[in-house]
Order: C-alpha cells, then sequence, then structure tokens
C-alpha cells in the first residue's frame, strides 16, 4: 500500500503521495496512544525524536500490511479480506494515533524537514477513523469487502455470467447499439450492493477527518499539495479552463460520427452523448472507437492492436519490452523477484483484483505489477504506466521513510504515462521491430486523434470523479442523491447521458474501481497534464526540432538520468521544486497540452464547421 500506488484495498490504501497506504484507511484508537500533551510545550528535539520514532514504527508494519493487501488482492476469499482488514485497521490505528500526536507540535518551530514529515503524517490517512473501540475494524472490513464485491462482480448477459473484463472487450468491439446498452447497465448491477457499505464509510471517514481538524475527507484529500484546500479546488478549476475548449471540439466531432453510424435515435446530433457508444465502460477514454471516428482522407497507416498480435507479443514480452524502454534511459533493469513474484495474467481459478497496479511491498526492492494483461494497445501502455510507478518508487527508496511517495499523487500517475508518449510514437514503434514503416505527415491527424480519444477525452472524467466525492464529503450530496449526483456531474464536465433512465436503486460511482477501492482520483487529472510538461521538457533536452507528438526519447541516457534525479527525491520537498528539477517549471500548466495537440484542434474546429457544439 504504501508505495502502492494504486492499493485495492480495503481498508485502504493508496497512498502515493504519502505515507504509506495502508495507514489510509480506517483507524482507530490507537493500541498505544501517543504521549499525553506534555504540560510543558514541546520542544524542537521531541518534535524531531517523534518524526524519528514515527518512521521506524510506520516502516515496521509497513511490509506486513502490504503482503496481507498483496495476498487478498491475488486470491480474494473470505479469509484473505480478512486477514487484509485485520492488518489494514492495524496500521491505520498507528498511522491515526502518529497523525493526532503529530498536531502537538503545530506551534513549535522545528527544522524544515521535521516541519514537512509532520506535515506529511497528519494528512497521510485516505480514510481516517474516529478514535472509537473496533471503528478502525470497521471501516477496514467495509473497505475491503466493497473492493472485493467489485472484483469478483459477475452479472448474467446471453445465458453466462460475464466479468467486467469480458464486459470491457464487449464496450470496446461491439457496434450494436442494443447490445452495448444491456452490457453498461449489467455491469451496473453489481454497484447497488455497495451503497450502503460506501455511505457508512464515508460518514465514518468524514468523522475521522475532522478529528485531525480537517472540515471533511475531501478537504483532507485536497490537502496534499503545498496549498490550502480551496486553492487547490481553484488549481483544478483553472486547468480545467485551460482544456475545455478542446475537450468541446473534440467532444462535438465525436458526437456528429456516432450519429453518422448509428443515427438520430440512438445518437442525436445535439446534447449529450449516449454513454455506452464509447467504445469504453465508463466512457473514460475513446481509443476504442477509434475507427468510427477516423478521418476519412488520412489513414494511420496501423493498428497498434494488430501489430502486437501479428508479431507474437505475449503478456511477459509486452512488460520485457516496457522494461526495455525504461532501460535504455538508463534504469537499472527490474529485480529478479520482479518476474516470480508479480502477477502478470489472470490466474486461472481463483478471483482476483484485475484493476491494474503498482506494488512495492518491502520499501525497497520488492517492486511488483499486478494486472490481468491483455495482448491489446491499451494495456501496452498501461504497462509502461504501472512500470512507471515502480521505476518511482526504487528510485526513492533510499529517502527517509515518510518521504518515500510522489512528490504528489499526480506525479507518481505521472510517471509512466510520460514514458509512455514516446513509447506509442510510430518511430519507437519502428526502432523495436513492430512496425515496418514509419507513416509520414499523413499520419499525423489519425495520431492525434487517437491520442486526443484517450488523453483528451480523460480530463473531464479525471475531474469529476472527486468533484463528486468532495459533494459526498462535504455534504452536498445525501445518499439518496447519490447517483443524481453523480450523474448531474458526468453531464456538466463530460457532456454524456446513460443509454436509458437508472433505476431508483443503482449506485453507478460504485461501477468505477477507484470509488470502491477508495483511491482518490484527481490524480489522474493532473497526471494527465503533468506528463505533456514532463514530455516537453524532455523533448527541449534532447534538442527536438520536430512537433512534440513525434518526438520519443527512447535511448537518452542524459534526460532520462536528470529525471531520474526528480524521482529520487520522492516527497521529500514541495512539489513545485521537484518540477522545476526536471523541467525548470513551477506550475502546472496545460499549455503542454494544447501544444501537443494544437494541429488537431485546428482539424477538429474546421471538422466542426456548421456544427452545434456543446451539449
Ligand atoms: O487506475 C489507473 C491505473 C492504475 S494507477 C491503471 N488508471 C486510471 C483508471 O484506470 O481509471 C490509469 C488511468 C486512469
Ligand atoms: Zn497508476
Amino acid at each position: 500500500m504504501k508505495k502502492t500506488t494504486l492499493m485495492a484495498a480495503a481498508a485502504a490504501l493508496a497512498l502515493s503521495g504519502g505515507i504509506a497506504a495502508a495507514a489510509i484507511a480506517a483507524g482507530q484508537a490507537p493500541a498505544a496512544a501517543p504521549a499525553a500533551a506534555p504540560a510543558a510545550p514541546p520542544t524542537a528535539e521531541e518534535a524531531k525524536a517523534y518524526v524519528d520514532k514515527a518512521e521506524k514504527d510506520l516502516a515496521g508494519l509497513s511490509e506486513y500490511v502490504n503482503k496481507a493487501s498483496w495476498v487478498r488482492a491475488t486470491y480474494i476469499t473470505e479469509d484473505t479480506q480478512w486477514l487484509e482488514a485485520k492488518a489494514g485497521a492495524e496500521f491505520t490505528d498507528l498511522a491515526t494515533g502518529l497523525a493526532i500526536g503529530a498536531a502537538r507540535f503545530d506551534k513549535v518551530e522545528v527544522d524544515p524537514v521535521t516541519r514537512r514529515k509532520l506535515d506529511i503524517l497528519k494528512r497521510a490517512l485516505v480514510l481516517p477513523a474516529p478514535q472509537r473501540p473496533g471503528v478502525a475494524d470497521q471501516m477496514a472490513t467495509i473497505g475491503s469487502r466493497m473492493d472485493s464485491v467489485y472484483s469478483t462482480g459477475k452479472f448474467e448477459y446471453k445465458g453466462k455470467m460475464i466479468t467486467l473484463n469480458d464486459a470491457e472487450d464487449i464496450l470496446a468491439e461491439s457496434r450494436d447499439p442494443e447490445e452495448l446498452k444491456a452490457v453498461w447497465e449489467g455491469w451496473r448491477t453489481v454497484s447497488p450492493a455497495m451503497s450502503a457499505d460506501y455511505a457508512q464509510l464515508a460518514e465514518l471517514a468524514n468523522e475521522g477527518s475532522r478529528a485531525l481538524g480537517y472540515a471533511d475527507t475531501g478537504a483532507l484529500w485536497r490537502s496534499g499539495y503545498d496549498m490550502s484546500p480551496d486553492e487547490f479546488a481553484a488549481e483544478t478549476d483553472r486547468l480545467w479552463q485551460q482544456v475545455a475548449p478542446f475537450y468541446k471540439n473534440l467532444h462535438c466531432y465525436v458526437r456528429a460520427k456516432l450519429n453518422e453510424q448509428y443515427g438520430d435515435a440512438v445518437q442525436p446530433k445535439t446534447g449529450p452523448i449516449r454513454a455506452d457508444l464509447l467504445g469504453n465502460m465508463w466512457a473514460q477514454q475513446w481509443g476504442n472507437i477509434y475507427p468510427i471516428v477516423a478521418p476519412k482522407t488520412d489513414d494511420a497507416g496501423y493498428s497498434l492492436d494488430k501489430l502486437l498480435v501479428d508479431k507474437g507479443y505475449d503478456p511477459v514480452k509486452m512488460v520485457k519490452t516496457g522494461e526495455n524502454f525504461y532501460s535504455s534511459l538508463g534504469f537499472a533493469p527490474l529485480p529478479d523477484t520482479f518476474w516470480t513474484r508479480s502477477q502478470i495474467t489472470r490466474p486461472e481459478g481463483r478471483e482476483v483484483v484485475c484493476h491494474a497496479s503498482a506494488w512495492d511491498l518491502d520499501d525497497a526492492d520488492d517492486i511488483r505489477i499486478k494486472m490481468c494483461t491483455k495482448v491489446n494497445a491499451e494495456d501496452f501502455y498501461t504497462v509502461h504506466h504501472e512500470l512507471g510507478h515502480n521505476y518511482y518508487q526504487r528510485a526513492y527508496k533510499d529517502q527517509p521513510f515518510i518521504f518515500k511517495g510522489g512528490a504528489n499523487d499526480g506525479f507518481h500517475e505521472a510517471i509512466g504515462d510520460f514514458a509512455g508518449l514516446s513509447a506509442l510514437t510510430p518511430t519507437y514503434l519502428n526502432q523495436i521491430g513492430l512496425l515496418d514503416t514509419v507513416p509520414g505527415a499523413e499520419g499525423d491527424t489519425p495520431f492525434l486523434l487517437k491520442m486526443a480519444l484517450d488523453k483528451i477525452a480523460f480530463l473531464p472524467f479525471g475531474l469529476m470523479v472527486d468533484r463528486w466525492r468532495w459533494e459526498v464529503y462535504d455534504g452536498t450530496l445525501k445518499p439518496a442523491d447519490y447517483n443524481k449526483g453523480w450523474w448531474a456531474l458526468r453531464t456538466k464536465y463530460q457532456g454524456i447521458t446513460p443509454p436509458g433512465p437508472r433505476p431508483d436503486d443503482a449506485f453507478d460511482p460504485g461501477a468505477k474501481y477507484h470509488v470502491p477501492a477508495n483511491v482518490p482520483y484527481t490524480r489522474y487529472f493532473l497526471a494527465h497534464i503533468y506528463q505533456f510538461q514532463f514530455h516537453r521538457a524532455a523533448c527541449k533536452q534532447a534538442g527536438w526540432k520536430g512537433p512534440l507528438h513525434r518526438c520519443s526519447i527512447y535511448g537518452n541516457k542524459e534526460v532520462g538520468a536528470k529525471f531520474n534525479k526528480m524521482l529520487e527525491m520522492g516527497q521529500s520537498k514541495p512539489w513545485p521544486e521537484a518540477l522545476a528539477a526536471f523541467t525548470g517549471e513551477t506550475r502546472t500548466d496545460a499549455s503542454a497540452v494544447t501544444e501537443y495537440f494544437a494541429p488537431l484542434n485546428t482539424w477538429l474546429i474546421k471538422q466542426n464547421k456548421g456544427q452545434k457544439c456543446g451539449w
């Protein structure tokens, strides 16, 4: 959990931006409560000693908690859920006590390193628990259960019980609107079972967050960015405004193409887009419908899905290829244990969490991925994404325990995506023998359109998931309105609508992994901006003079070395310093996104002429 960037676990977890993941979830009164406040104000020496001991205690428990979570995520049974919840609650107890104890030093003048560690300790929990006996266990149990319900969810389709993986394949490939609707709705029959659990967990986490001095759990989540929670919310608004006009152009173009494909009765020419027509279970990345929206004149020249199959790739070869990319930048090969301990494909005969994640079990060398890899372009990309987490974890392994984390959680998500931006270029695919001929300029619009279907389409989704949770946590949304509130945001930001009326008991947020797993989501919105800032800076360092989308840093050891310098910092410094170390910039800036896609935006505006865009 700790460094697990995406922890499935119940109780908890996922803290890539902070201390241990595990800490993150529930927590009750610490078994051994921190010492009661002494009569005299505490001293700077006491603060330092407190932090040193906290690091030792947390590090001491971390591997055990991580292993319990790993076992549950790769072998879901009643027993492994029990073990994970027990270990998670223990860790949370410890972390909760340490967070409360850290507040004692709020007014003490301490050195900057100790201050930063105290601050991180206070906000390290994703779901803090109230200090009442048994509540940490209760929260950890609910968390583990929700994640397991999601991960083992199945529904009947055409007389067969199918998994999320099966359903995703149908959403990606089928062009039959009746079938799409049935499968989209079918997956959402799994989540109503979680809604009462979700509401209860939210209420308890809020109580825990308030005890730590935060307005609510949303404010706690927004406090991890070296600025105030309100400033951070405003910052995400600012970034969204930078990219929203481009998203609207893409939405307009895609809607027109879907209308051509399906007709007015299925996809009208105006208004929101039907969510099940976009090739993805959550309409979060639209690359799978590229064939429907492909430009009539220009040809992409290749399909990565097809190349991978034609060249005989298997899941292990995909991961080896990902490793080779990082090696070309100068990163050391993955340890042998990575290969013997990772879960690369879905195992037979047992239930597992298939949602991809990267793990660091021992806060040092025992790094692994857990995927149910399929041989397709999407997972080729995901492999680079997950390995990015692992290389980050290894780069900061010599930092003190509390600083082992991403500069912020968005950085953690952006590392592998940054690698992926180079690894998807035709030039790179050609260099590694996947693609025989690199297309000329005629390939640019198709390439950029495909990228935008994933990267630009994602932005409003990346934003709205936590907007919904912020409203849950601040009380704007009551449980009875959870689903209505979800769709209000889906429509407002993404311009999409469900394929039919939603049942009264629907809990559609629960059909997206990160909601039952309690993994904060704004990190992915940020990552979709940082990765372009990293890419622009890297290409500049490499002396690249062409368009950004054609730049690949494959094989560039100087860029790799400089990148590694940023990774090695972990979260020891405020994130603007980490950003500056690699890019020279100190602000999050979506101009790198608009620069990368500028030729496509011009093209979209031309295609959309005469259309009434917006919804
Ligand atoms: O959850 C993930 C990664 C693991 S950290 C596979 N992602 C988000 C998602 O799938 O919803 C990557 C992109 C967004
Ligand atoms: Zn990730």
